[in-house]
């Protein structure tokens, strides 16, 4: 694993951010040290998948980056009947997942696809997993994936997302952005490490609000939407057909 050092040193142009190999490569050091409670994620949606996984059905892992989700998954697994599909559409990242997942042993139950998650065929999911995900998509295109997830899952299925939100309240989202970046820096980056990288982001991460999501959700036919994580501006629901 490399250590992310991509926004370490000035940059004159700070381009968008992009899933590239430079990403890839330090992503497992990066996500660590920016995303507040990310192994607590990872460590409980595979006994969260586990719940509402059934035999002879599908799970899927969206924006699977590394397979993080997936493994988590992988060692819970109530049935070996059920295929994983760990989704990607950065070939960097697919190519890493594909390693990761045949030194798990795991690549007769987890199939990796290099694919934009817009242009999926989902049927048969009893689990969707979108950790991080759908932030990074375009506004315009959440409604419409969100419908195809539904629209391919089965009764009693779930969906885990988890998302960076916006708060409401002003006050309350300028303590949580003053959190963040303490947690930034206490975890080694610089404050240029994490303004240029903030620049880099801003028009490529959109948040929402909590209540936007939960909204949104029932709109496409959830019946059921929880809070299961929150910590500062990370949540993650668990949105039940
Ligand atoms: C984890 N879930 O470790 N189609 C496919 N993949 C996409 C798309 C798209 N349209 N847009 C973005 N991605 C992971 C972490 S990272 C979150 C998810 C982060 C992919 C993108 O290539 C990247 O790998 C992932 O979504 C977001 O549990 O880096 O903060």
């Amino acid at each position: 694993m490399s250590k992310d050092e991509i926004y370490k040193r000035p940059l004159q142009n700070i381009e968008d951010f992009s899933f590239d190999k430079a990403v890839s490569d330090a992503f497992d050091d990066m996500v660590d040290r920016s995303v507040p409670g990310y192994r607590t994620l990872i460590a409980n949606i595979g006994p969260i998948a586990s719940h509402f996984l059934r035999p002879n059905t599908h799970c899927y892992d969206l924006g699977c980056s590394h397979g993080a989700a997936s493994l988590s998954i992988f060692n819970c697994l109530p049935h070996d009947s059920i295929t994983i599909h760990a989704v990607d559409n950065s070939s960097a990242m697919i190519e890493q997942c594909n390693q990761l997942v045949l030194q798990a042993g795991a690549n007769a139950c987890i199939k990796t696809q290099l694919a934009d998650i817009n242009n999926l065929d989902i049927q048969n999911a009893s689990v969707v997993v979108l950790n991080l995900t759908l932030q990074f998509l375009p506004l315009e295109q959440r409604h419409t994936l969100l419908k195809n997830i539904v629209k391919g899952m089965n009764p009693g299925g779930a969906c885990i997302l988890t998302e960076k939100i916006i708060l409401e309240d002003n006050s309350t989202e300028q303590l949580f952005q003053a959190l963040h970046t303490n947690f930034k820096s206490a975890n080694q980056y610089s404050q240029l490490e994490i303004s240029q990288k903030r620049k880099a982001i801003e028009n490529v991460l959109i948040r929402e609000s909590l209540e936007d999501h939960r909204k949104r959700l029932i709109d496409v036919g959830f019946s059921d939407v929880t809070v299961w994580f929150q910590c500062l501006n990370f949540v993650s629901l668990i949105a039940v057909k």
